[in-house]
Formats: structure tokens, C-alpha cells, sequence
């Protein structure tokens, strides 16, 4: 006999660009959340605090630290920048160094950083359909570059885990930023 069909738990809408169903978790990453975190502080300390830079809707089927498993999520980044230097994710290693991750661009224009252990920098174009392979050992982070939001997805393993504090204390070697409309990267003094 075959096993009886089911609906999927969660479903990808292309209406609103963002997870639907059960069990899936929502936070959003505010101005005032991303202390330390852009080149222009004081710059950043008198915007609205409120002001979301980015949200993440994650699907996790089993709980994190399990090994085997995947999770899936949907970040959804806004237009806007502080001072020159565009909106942005936070960025992290995995906490199991030596995990990959998938991300692939569903909307909007953006560019990913990955840096290695040794600091050296590779930077790729997403958008719509772009699909981007983020090899272990490497921090990532995702900048929007464009007007409207971005949006991808992603998918990493269920015992990766975020290591947030090389990037809290060193950040990226390189900062995008935009120059007369164009996106350009700069060293991170
Ligand atoms: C992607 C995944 C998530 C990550 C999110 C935001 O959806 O990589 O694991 O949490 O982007 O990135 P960050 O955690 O660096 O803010
Ligand atoms: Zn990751």
C-alpha cells in the first residue's frame, strides 16, 4: 500500500514572499539592535531605532544542535543604508566551522560577502534565481543594493549554529558601500 499523501507543513508564497504554515519562527533585526555593527556609529545611534534593517523567517524541523537534519529560511532585507553603507545582515560564521550553507535569491538585488578564516574576501551578485553555495569556514553576510526589498532563501545544517562574536569584534574585511548609486567595496579600517 503507499503511505497515504500529506500536505507540506509550510509552503513558500510567492504572494508575499515569505514562509507560511506551522512552526515557523519570525525575528526582526532593528537599527537599534545593530550596535557596533555598521562603520558610521554615530550616524546609526540618531536614526529611528525602530526601523527594521532586516527579518528571518526560519523553519526548523528539529532542534537546533541536531545533527543530520536542515533548516530552512527566508530573509527578507530592506532598502536603506546608514550613512553610505548599505543595509545589511548581522554575518556569522557557523558555529561548527566547517558547516555550508545554500542561499538563493528570490527578489530584489543584493550582493553576498563570504570571507574566509584568513580574512580574504569573495563577493557574489544575488537576485532572482541566483544561487549561491557558502563553503564551510566561511562568515557570510548579505548587503541589499538596491531600492526595493530583497529577499532569499536558505538552507543550512541543523547542527551548524551561528558564531556571531568574530564579526561582533572584527567585522568583515571589506564594507559595501554606495558611491553616486553604485555599490563598492571598501576596506574595513
Ligand atoms: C539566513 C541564514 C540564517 C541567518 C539569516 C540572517 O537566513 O543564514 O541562518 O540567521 O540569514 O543572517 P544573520 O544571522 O547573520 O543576521
Ligand atoms: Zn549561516
Amino acid at each position: 500500500m503507499n503511505a497515504a499523501i500529506t500536505n507540506p507543513l509550510i509552503y513558500f508564497s510567492s504572494e508575499t514572499m515569505q514562509l507560511k504554515g506551522s512552526g515557523i519562527v519570525y525575528t526582526e533585526k532593528t537599527i537599534g539592535q545593530l550596535a557596533g555593527i555598521f562603520h558610521d556609529e554615530s550616524a546609526r545611534a540618531v536614526m529611528n531605532q525602530d526601523t527594521v534593517v532586516y527579518t528571518v523567517q526560519a523553519y526548523l524541523p528539529v532542534k537546533p544542535g541536531t545533527d543530520g537534519g536542515l533548516f530552512l529560511g527566508t530573509t527578507t532585507i530592506y532598502p536603506g543604508a546608514v550613512h553610505d553603507e548599505y543595509f545589511m545582515t548581522h554575518g556569522h560564521f557557523h558555529e561548527i566551522r566547517n558547516r555550508g550553507e545554500f542561499y538563493w535569491g528570490i527578489q530584489g538585488e543584493g550582493l553576498l560577502l563570504m570571507m574566509a578564516a584568513d580574512r580574504s574576501i569573495q563577493t557574489e551578485h544575488i537576485h532572482t534565481g541566483s544561487i549561491h553555495y557558502v563553503p564551510g569556514n566561511t562568515a557570510h553576510r548579505v548587503a541589499n543594493t538596491g531600492n526595493d526589498q530583497l529577499v532569499f532563501n536558505a538552507c543550512w545544517p541543523s547542527d551548524a549554529g551561528h558564531d556571531y562574536k568574530e564579526i561582533s569584534t572584527n567585522g568583515f574585511s571589506f564594507r559595501l558601500v554606495n558611491n553616486n548609486g553604485l555599490p563598492q567595496l571598501i576596506k574595513n579600517t
